[in-house]
């Protein structure tokens, strides 16, 4: 069987600071290193080619668009979405892809459940969002009779074609879970392995539960059923 190939796909915005180091941790397991580039006002883009890595722009709706683009723009076989900041090792990112390599999964999500998070602990916003991503775990556990530990996780792994065949609409961070929903609606077989979430390595985070809540609810309810 032909070897397939690894794009991994780094979706970046004002991330200066730290896409450098995570493309040169990224390089030895990736074929091909894609940065979504979305309108970052530093030079994001340019220390991302500086580093090798091919960039393009998103269309500057938010990370979910910039999932898109990249996975409409990737050369490989299996894409491996992994953030910019510092919040993923890139040394997860062989076991992420294993199970595709193996003909078991046909996407790989990296569980928060299972390797811990140090996002979500600490203090009443990150409960809320703990308790909000366990809801939506719930009944995407019990509508499709699965035993997933997390719908939510970016850094994950999916063979090219199977993300392409998604249609795949949500603009922002809401594009994981509409992305699970979708794989499990399609009947792809999906596996999860260990993954331990960081803190951002630098500056502060700018996600806004209170901007951001009626959408997951609303992109859950609407994907679910
Ligand atoms: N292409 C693109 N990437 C984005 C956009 N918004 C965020 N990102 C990147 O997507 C990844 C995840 O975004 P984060 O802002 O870290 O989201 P988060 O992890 O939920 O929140 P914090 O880490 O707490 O700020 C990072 O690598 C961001 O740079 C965007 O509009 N376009
Ligand atoms: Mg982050």
């Amino acid at each position: 069987m032909k070897t397939m190939k690894v794009t991994v796909v780094i979706p970046a915005k004002n991330e200066e600071r730290s896409i450098g180091k995570i493309i040169s941790q990224c390089r030895k397991y990736a074929d091909e290193l894609l940065v979504v580039d979305g309108h970052s006002r530093d030079g994001t883009a340019k220390v991302a080619r500086r580093m090798g890595a091919r960039v393009v722009q998103d269309h500057g709706l938010g990370k979910g668009d910039g999932i898109r683009v990249g996975i409409q723009e990737a050369r490989g076989d299996i894409l491996v979405f992994i953030d910019a900041d510092g919040s993923h090792d890139p040394n997860d990112i062989p076991q992420l892809i294993k199970p595709i390599r193996q003909d078991k999964a046909d996407m790989v999500v990296g569980s928060r459940g299972m390797g811990g998070s140090d996002e979500l602990h600490g203090d009443v916003e990150k409960l809320l969002r703990m308790i909000g991503s366990d809801i939506i775990l719930i009944g995407i556990n019990k509508k499709f009779k699965v035993h997933l530990t997390d719908s939510q996780n970016g850094y994950r792994a999916i063979r090219t074609t199977a993300a392409r065949s998604l249609s795949l609409k949500e603009n922002i961070t809401t594009i994981e879970q509409e992305m699970t929903i979708k794989c499990l609606k399609k009947s792809f077989r999906i596996s999860e392995v260990p993954t331990h979430e960081y803190v951002r390595e630098h500056g502060a985070s700018i996600i806004k539960l209170r901007k951001v809540w009626f959408r997951y609810v609303w992109s859950f309810l609407s994907n679910l059923f």
